[in-house]
């Protein structure tokens, strides 16, 4: 087994239900994921969801990894082994979806309190435990910017009951104000290329952007193939990931992505996936 995280980024993971990997893409790989993340093949396809105050904040999802830039990333060995390391070997890693995160200076808005599982639940996933998110940082990401909050130790509370918080689904705050009593609050400020590795029912939100400067990242959400949802359409979720080189990514260049299956806004999978 190739180790890609040591056993201490291991057990902060367990017991915090998140762990921070610093420079995990170098400042070259950064730059041309960002590049790519403001070509219009991203901006074309993203979705906008209002926030409780109303304020906008966009996203571009799709499924399937391909053979672009992002899909090299999400495929790349050291960030499957890394997930691996996260979730275990009792089945394959696979890609559920990948969305570039754009919160613009002065106008993106906030995400509300939620779990990742407090949606995926509704896709029928029944492990929670067999789901992670990643976070890269594209730019910088502070508490000016609106940088991710999560609430430290609350992955292990379990699923909370999600309703609708603007366009979005957020947890029941009866709940969340619980646990801000007893879960410490941290800000995780991130450099571009720094990894934000956190556990499906961990309650993050993150504020708008009040600043000038733009909150650009990367989320890609990965199931390990035993996790098989009764509700979802999309399949990528339980076929193994076909892994790629590290070095491919910068060895290949700026790559498009093309004839993505990119999520189109509907009322239906607005509620269910994100
Ligand atoms: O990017 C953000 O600010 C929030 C992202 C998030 O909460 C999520 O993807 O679950």
């Amino acid at each position: 087994m190739h180790y890609q995280l040591t056993q201490e980024e291991q057990q902060a993971y367990h017991r915090d239900g998140y762990v921070i990997k610093r420079n995990f893409f170098s400042n070259e790989e950064t730059n041309l994921l960002y590049q790519l993340s403001i070509d219009d093949t991203v901006i074309g396809n993203s979705m906008d969801f209002n926030d409780q105050s109303g304020n906008r904040t966009r996203l571009t999802l799709w499924f399937t990894p391909g053979d672009d830039s992002f899909g090299l990333m999400s495929r790349s060995e050291r960030m499957v082994h890394a997930v691996a390391d996260l979730l275990g070997t009792e089945g394959d890693v696979c890609h559920f979806h990948s969305k570039v995160m754009q919160k613009e200076p002065k106008v993106g808005g906030a995400w509300e309190w939620h779990q990742d599982y407090g949606y995926w639940y509704k896709n029928g996933f029944l492990y929670p435990e067999a789901m992670i998110s990643v976070m890269i940082a594209l730019t910088e990401a502070t508490k000016e910017n609106g940088c991710l909050q999560v609430l430290k130790g609350s992955h292990k509370m379990q699923r909370f009951e999600h309703g609708f918080a603007g366009e979005q689904q957020g947890a029941d705050m009866d709940f969340v104000h619980a646990a801000e009593k007893v879960c410490e609050l941290m800000y995780v400020e991130l450099q571009p290329g720094d990894a934000l590795f956190f556990h499906s029912n961990i309650l993050h939100r993150s504020a708008a952007n009040t600043s000038e400067k733009s909150r650009w990242s990367i989320i890609s959400a990965y199931n390990l193939s035993y996790n098989i949802p009764f509700r979802e359409k999309n399949m990528s979720c339980i076929q193994p990931i076909e892994k790629v080189a590290d070095s491919k990514l910068l060895e290949s260049g700026v790559q498009k992505l093309v004839d993505a299956d990119f999520l189109i806004k509907e009322k239906e999978i607005t509620l269910h996936v994100k």
